[in-house]
């Protein structure tokens, strides 16, 4: 019976007792049903043909919690697991005609830490049982986390053993008892989206958070402005979002925290970015200083002192809504062409005794110290990394693009690193396959375990030139699902060949559907029917 994918001396314990309470079924596999948990948890054990169905009066007790929920975090959670359980049919049986003992009456979860701070490397562990048959007493299941953030993880994964049952008409859980403990293997499961090139409404950016929690990311990196447009409003200075595309598409600062609200209820940091030196163009519609000149207009101007006043308030109103550990500075793809040729840039780098290159470094060197005087940590675009890595402050975390192979090196020189490489996870390169995303290993050729830890994760790109409204949600999934299973779950349980997570994937993205989420094929070619 027992699907088994780690061995502790509790679980082996917990397997004999199994075997020994609970019909023998087969050894489940992907595709043939069994656990369809997406992302596949670090242990699972489950019975055989037990099943519970799921009571009209479901109920949350929180009983020997330490957590108050004062904020209603966990409450909300709860309310939302409901409505996920019951979107896909009228549940329209009538549940008198079955045994108390056949009811599932609600879930008791116990948290230990009173604390709803949403930080870095938070504690995101759970362990969730369902248990066995018992006649006399009313069956809950259980769900014990340090963090909140655990414990609405582990709401998610008892969202998904949830199934409607065609014949009885009610919501069950099937293949009781279910005894699952979980963690995720890299504390940062990140997800890019862009708002300069496209405008993204704010209940789209809602609803890409609510379906990050679905596959347990969690961070949402905001790539906030860029070249074609300033959409977010800087009070400092009021003219920056003279840079959006219209006076509709921006953000004000209430919408930015009511963005980092509505993620943080759901386990979902953010972590802003500011591109600097080269993808801020659109900063001089309301600041034409800022640009080397009228006509040749980035990067920012390096040798104007305006330059650092204005990200200086950029990263001051920054610090007020963003409160993740880390800001990204960006510093990729820096032409500085329009340093050489601007006279008065020129004539300042010549004084200076400077390069363009060493302007480069002047310049990211620079908006870091100004970021670490707000009290954030950093994360540069592997390119800094790869022109002056042993010069970036120690606090620097590099976020890798360009290739493989990165990652290795950066680690080695005691920094840490988030992987993106762009051969393997960006979402706007339509041709990188699922299978492609699911089998980009973070630590590949990275041996030395204090080395692996400096990889604290791994994040896909959904760069916007190629989405808006009508198309973000089916470019991002169903493949940044492929990637949240390669970033939670421990690298022994992950299926070496993709083809064998196929269906149990293939499941999870209709269960997207089912929740509203525009997930596209898994792959292009259809279903084949069991039959056929
Ligand atoms: N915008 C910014 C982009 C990209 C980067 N930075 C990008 C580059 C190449 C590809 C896709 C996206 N659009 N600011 C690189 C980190 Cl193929």
């Amino acid at each position: 019976m027992a699907l088994h994918y780690h061995s502790s001396p509790i679980l082996l314990l917990q397997l004999f007792f199994y075997f020994s309470v609970s019909f023998a079924a087969p050894r489940s596999n992907e595709t043939a049903g069994g656990v369809r948990i997406w992302p596949l948890p670090v242990s699972v054990t489950h019975g055989g043909h037990h099943r519970f169905y799921v009571a009209k009066d479901f109920h949350l007790i929180t009983e020997g919690s330490n957590f108050s929920d004062a904020s209603r975090i966990l409450e909300d959670g709860f309310s939302r697991l409901l409505d996920l359980v019951r979107v896909a049919h009228v549940v329209d049986a009538n549940l008198s005609r079955f045994a108390s003992s056949s009811l599932l009456h609600g879930i008791h979860i116990v948290v230990s830490s009173p604390s709803d701070e949403l930080q870095y490397g938070v504690d995101e562990s759970y362990r969730l049982s369902v248990p066995g048959p018992a006649p006399g007493k009313p069956a809950y299941a259980y769900l014990k986390a340090r963090t909140v953030y655990g414990a609405l993880h582990g709401l998610q994964t008892f969202s998904q053993l949830c199934s409607f049952n065609f014949e009885s008409r009610v919501i069950e859980v099937r293949m009781v008892p279910w005894n699952i403990i979980d963690q995720p293997r890299f504390s940062y499961r990140g997800l890019l989206i862009d708002t300069s090139r496209h405008y993204q409404p704010l209940p789209v950016i809602k609803k890409v958070i609510d379906s990050m929690a679905y596959a347990k990311l969690n961070v949402l990196h905001w790539h906030i402005v860029d070249t074609q447009s300033f959409p977010l409003e800087i009070p400092s200075f009021p003219n920056l979002w003279f840079g959006a595309y219209s006076k509709q598409e921006r953000y004000t600062i209430a919408d930015a925290t009511e963005i980092v609200r509505y993620a943080q209820r759901r386990g979902v940091s953010v972590l802003a970015e500011v591109d600097v030196p080269g993808h801020a163009l659109s900063w001089g519609v309301g600041y034409p200083a800022l640009w080397p000149s009228k006509d040749c207009q980035q990067p920012l101007d390096v040798s104007n002192e305006f330059t650092f006043r204005v990200i200086n308030g950029i990263l001051s109103d920054f610090s007020k809504i963003f409160k993740y550990r880390f800001v990204h500075l960006g510093g990729d793809e820096v032409n500085t062409t329009c340093w050489t040729v601007t006279p008065h840039i020129r004539n300042w780098l010549r004084k200076k005794g400077m390069k363009e290159s060493d302007a480069y470094k002047y310049f990211v060197l620079r908006a870091q110290k100004i970021a670490l005087s707000h009290g954030y940590e950093l994360v540069n675009w592997e390119e800094t990394f790869n022109d002056f890595g042993s010069e970036l402050s120690r606090k620097t975390v590099v976020h890798n693009w360009l290739g493989t192979g990165v990652a290795q090196k950066v680690v080695a020189a005691g920094l840490r690193c988030i992987v993106s490489n762009q051969d393997s996870w960006y979402l706007d390169h339509i041709d990188t396959s699922w299978e492609q995303f699911y089998t980009n290993e973070p630590l590949q050729n990275i041996k030395d375990p204090r080395q692996q830890k400096l990889v604290i994760g791994g994040e896909v790109c959904m760069w916007g030139e190629v989405v808006d409204a009508s198309n973000i949600e089916q470019t991002i999934w169903p493949r940044a699902a492929a990637a949240a299973e390669r970033l939670w779950t421990p690298y022994d349980n992950l299926a070496k060949d993709p083809s064998q997570v196929f269906a149990r994937l293939a499941h999870f993205r209709c269960l997207l559907n089912q929740r509203g989420i525009d997930a596209a094929p898994v792959s292009g070619l259809g279903r084949s029917a069991p039959w056929g």
